[in-house]
């Protein structure tokens, strides 16, 4: 059985969704901090008001549901981080080191996403390598360098089953942006549908690796049933599937919507946090290790996207 805590965030909400179509919703038991928002697109099943800070708690429900698996999601993402460095250190270093002690007393696996924020501006920016240097400037990044390792440490010290990838800016049809620095990359969309136009808080020339949410929620299964003999390394890996720009993705919606048109409103602290970080990773690693292989690139996301807005829009 599978326990998601953060199960009502951008990413959470699709990998409960998603798991619970796979494996059955009786077997995939939901936790957030919050009990208001969109459970209804999650549908029936366990759900749990609970702080990821809260162990005991989490470990009274892993031991009533017999959870094998557990998909760590609650965390401030890298733009809201910056604005409350200490909330942002509490929550997603202290919510992960309480999953990691119930994983350890109750051996079950544990997947924690990282990010490419887990770089900094000492990494090599173009096909940054799996293993490399990571001195990242923002909170975010720091929480996220801090959580490989100690991912790591609990699988080397206590053999905790520990995966995770680093996951690009993630663009979903469904869910809301979390308050990161990629943000501007599914905002524009519902903005080009809406009034053909969107005011970018990044520079247009602003590389970034993105992927869509259908492969992120396919890399976090997959992953979690990669056969662990084969893994090299667990936290974690480089998973990338494209790298553009707003300049690039503008291009792209005015194949769809020929009247959008962009302009930019730098948000200094949000293009700083852009400019630590790749333009582009290599993901060999995934590729050998687990067979990751994404679907989606930026042309046939802005169609998806776009045409999923309009069903959408009455
Ligand atoms: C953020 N969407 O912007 C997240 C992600 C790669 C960026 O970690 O903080």
């Amino acid at each position: 059985n599978i326990l998601i805590i953060g199960s009502l965030g951008q990413l959470g909400s699709e990998i409960a969704l998603e798991c619970r179509r796979r494996y059955g919703s009786d077997h995939v038991v939901l936790a957030d901090i919050r009990d208001d928002v969109n459970k209804e697109l999650i549908g029936g099943g366990p759900f749990y008001k609970v702080d990821a800070r809260d162990g005991k708690t989490i470990n009274e429900i892993v031991k009533k549901h017999t959870i094998d698996t557990i998909y760590h999601l609650a965390a401030l993402l890298s733009a809201r981080a910056e604005q409350n460095p200490l909330a942002a250190w509490d929550l997603n270093m202290n919510g992960l080191i309480a999953t990691l002690e119930v994983a350890k007393e109750n051996h079950c696996a544990v997947f924690t996403p990282s990010s490419i924020g887990a770089f900094g501006p000492t990494t090599p920016k173009q096909f940054t390598p799996q293993d490399t240097i990571q001195r990242p400037t923002s909170i975010y990044g720091v929480t996220k360098v801090a959580g490989e390792l100690l991912c790591d440490y609990y699988h080397h010290a206590y053999d905790v089953d520990t995966r995770g990838v680093r996951y690009p800016g993630i663009i979903s049809n469904m869910t809301p942006p979390g308050g990161g620095t990629t943000d501007y990359a599914v905002e524009i969309y519902y903005e080009a549908v809406r009034k053909e136009h969107y005011t970018c808080f990044l520079r247009g020339d602003t590389y970034l690796d993105m992927i869509y949410m259908p492969d992120a929620v396919e890399a976090a299964i997959q992953i979690m049933e990669a056969d662990p003999s084969r893994l090299r390394h667990r936290n974690a890996f480089n998973i990338a599937s494209m790298s553009f720009c707003p300049e690039e993705q503008a291009a792209y919606i005015r194949t769809v919507i020929p009247g959008f048109t962009i302009s930019y409103e730098v948000d200094p602290v949000k293009q700083a946090i852009a400019d630590s970080w790749p333009n582009c990773l290599e993901d060999y690693a995934a590729r050998v290790e687990w067979d990751w292989n994404p679907t989606y690139n930026l042309e046939t996301m802005t169609l998806d996207m776009i045409e999923t807005i309009l069903r959408r829009t009455p």
